[in-house]
């Protein structure tokens, strides 16, 4: 299966721009945004790499931005200043409200569609990603959420598929990136949290077997797909030595936490390569475009942003110096690089709340091989990782202690730390903003005005929905499609803070998640326009959130001492891992 045809059925995490910039055909035309190697051979491309490292360099894009947010004036431990309760306890009522809806959503898909990959709630049927079988997406993404909340008599009936009826042995294309993500990432914590069931780590070491053929590639990188049964690596269908950068580097917490079970150093190698390769292509600022070649292992020049297609590169940096027990200091160099490049170059400020906000850049090309980066001043969803993501590097990257007291003082953290932390919090702020809608969800890409764009400004937010006048014709920027991000980021804040206001959040969304995606046959589906109350539904129930949405909201009501941050490491796609001091040592610095 193609990658395009991937994307149509909600497997990745594509926006418009996207399905534009990888489409086959219209990379064979000169193209504003066609990706191109940042560093050929040729003097052109050189003179454009100086221009670019120049630029990110200097105040040309802090210019560019104008309202940029300023470095740390005050510290804030939550915006406002007053925590206003420290309560760790669980909050069973809430907790219990999360099970259910878990087992709701649970009971739908096993009655009408076990063992497909994919599940339709409307319409009450599975479907597979391939059409050589399923290989457990689904099943696998919940084992771990039902494991931590004590589902025995679900987790059994996963089990009992994995154990009877899980085959690799699939003639289709796979995409690297997600079956890492949701089945190894899924079986490696089912394994953890069974005691160390033979079965999960047996399939886990199947799957990673098959899939490190995609790494069979000049540089290292990672082919975006795998044919499972026979064991290759796919090319993306448009542009052979295409890799998505979030695809690339978000696969190495799995692959090290497999080495470290098994005793193989090759799948840590693998990853490892990967970090190695993406650092030494690194642009100066810390950045990293969207694409890179895996021909050559550089960046393209492709969209910089914090979203699809490059948010768990990110993430990962910061998780991987944790799961590797903070023995891995070039993760940590590679993260604080990379937070002080965000801030310095794509964290503005609301014209209207003032509310932080983070901006995407796009390469447009002008004569001479010069490129202007224009801004784009939009926000995906997934950019709400980045709120935890920057409280809990705060207290690990940016601690003077090793043991950051809960909430922190401001002497408890550098001004890096109090830096990301600030940031942090404010845009969880934000992003529970954008959640301000009629339906109480949150669009997949809010959009923000900024100075001079001409545009009107309705209502009282610093954002809108673009292009979404017509509630019969709701545009893609609408939909929520029953996301974890900005409950992640809920569930890390309160962890580190107690503040309670976080729990407050949280159980707002999960209330609009019942009244308004809630299928009463069973299940969840997403919506289409958050902006109305009457909005149709999309007969899609994506398995994070069984995996992630409802695991976080279920943490966020539990105590404390379920999974604490300082033990656990969670995958992109909220699978829990122990933090282990690994025996072998990261080769490159
Ligand atoms: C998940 O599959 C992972 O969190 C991934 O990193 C980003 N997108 C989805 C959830 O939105």
């Amino acid at each position: 299966m193609s990658e395009a045809t991937l994307r149509k059925r909600g497997a990745l995490d594509a926006t418009d721009d996207d399905v534009e910039t990888v489409d086959a055909s219209k990379l064979e035309q000169p193209r504003k945004h066609r990706p191109r190697p940042f560093f050929s051979k040729t003097l052109g491309s050189l003179v454009v790499s100086i221009i670019l490292f120049l630029w990110l360099q200097t105040d040309f894009l802090q210019n560019l931005l104008g309202s940029r947010i300023s470095t740390v004036k005050e510290w804030e431990v939550v915006p406002g200043g007053v925590v206003r309760q420290v309560d760790f306890s669980a909050d069973i009522p809430k907790r219990d409200a999360i099970v259910k809806a878990f087992k709701h959503a649970w009971a739908a898909y096993e009655r009408d569609a076990m063992g497909n990959d994919e599940y339709h709630p409307i319409e009450k049927k599975g479907s597979n990603l391939t059409e050589a079988g399923g290989i457990g997406y689904f099943i696998v993404d919940s084992i771990d959420t039902m494991q931590i909340m004590g589902l025995q008599e679900e987790y059994e009936s996963a089990r009992n598929w994995v154990a009877n009826k899980q085959s690799f042995e699939r003639d289709g294309n796979f995409n690297t990136f997600e079956t890492t993500i949701r089945v190894l990432g899924g079986l490696l914590s089912a394994y953890h949290f069974s005691d160390d069931d033979p079965i999960f780590l047996e399939r886990a070491q199947d799957l990673a077997d098959r899939l490190l053929s995609a790494f069979d590639t000049p540089s290292g990188l990672p082919k975006p797909m795998v044919n499972l049964k026979m064991r290759t690596g796919v090319n993306d269908a448009g542009y052979a030595s295409l890799v998505s950068t979030a695809e690339a580097s978000t696969l190495q917490l799995e692959l090290r936490y497999l080495s470290f079970l098994t005793d193989n150093d090759e799948y840590w190698h693998k990853a490892e390569k990967v970090m190695k390769v993406i650092k030494a292509a690194r642009l100066p600022s810390g950045l990293a475009p969207i694409y890179m070649s895996a021909d050559n292992g550089q960046f393209l020049i492709s969209d910089i942003r914090l979203g699809s297609r490059s948010d768990s590169y990110y993430e990962y940096l910061l998780k991987q110096y944790i799961q590797t027990n903070r023995t891995e200091s070039v993760y940590r160099e590679m993260y604080e690089d990379a937070m002080q490049a965000i801030h310095k170059t794509l964290l503005l400020k609301g014209v209207k709340k003032h509310m932080t906000w983070t901006a995407e850049l796009l390469p447009q090309h002008r004569p001479a091989n010069q490129i202007d980066w224009q801004l784009q001043p939009k926000q995906d969803h997934l950019v709400c990782f980045l709120g935890g993501s920057l409280m809990l590097g705060a207290t690990v990257t940016g601690a003077r202690v090793r043991s950051v007291p809960i909430p922190p003082t401001a002497s408890d953290l550098s001004i890096a730390g109090k830096r990301d932390w600030m940031t942090g919090s404010q845009l969880i702020e934000t992003c529970m903003d954008t959640y301000d809608t009629p339906t109480g969800l949150a669009p997949e890409i809010a959009h923000f005005y900024v100075p001079d764009d001409g545009r009107e400004r309705v209502g009282e937010q610093d954002w809108y929905i673009k292009g979404n006048e017509s509630p019969d014709n709701p545009s893609y920027d609408a939909r929520y499609i029953l996301r974890p991000e900005t409950v992640e980021s809920l569930f890390i804040a309160f962890r580190l803070t107690g503040d309670i206001r976080y729990r407050d959040y949280g159980w707002k969304i999960f209330q609009a998640i019942e009244k308004y995606c809630r299928v009463e046959t069973g299940g969840y589906a997403s919506i289409l326009d958050v902006s109305n109350a009457q909005s149709k539904l999309e007969d899609k129930m994506e398995t994070f959130l069984m995996s992630e949405t409802l695991k976080y909201l279920y943490l966020l009501f539990s105590d404390a001492n379920v999974l604490p941050l300082n033990e656990y490491v969670f995958n992109t796609e909220a699978h829990p891992f122990p933090v282990f001091t690994p025996s072998i040592r990261t080769g490159f610095s």
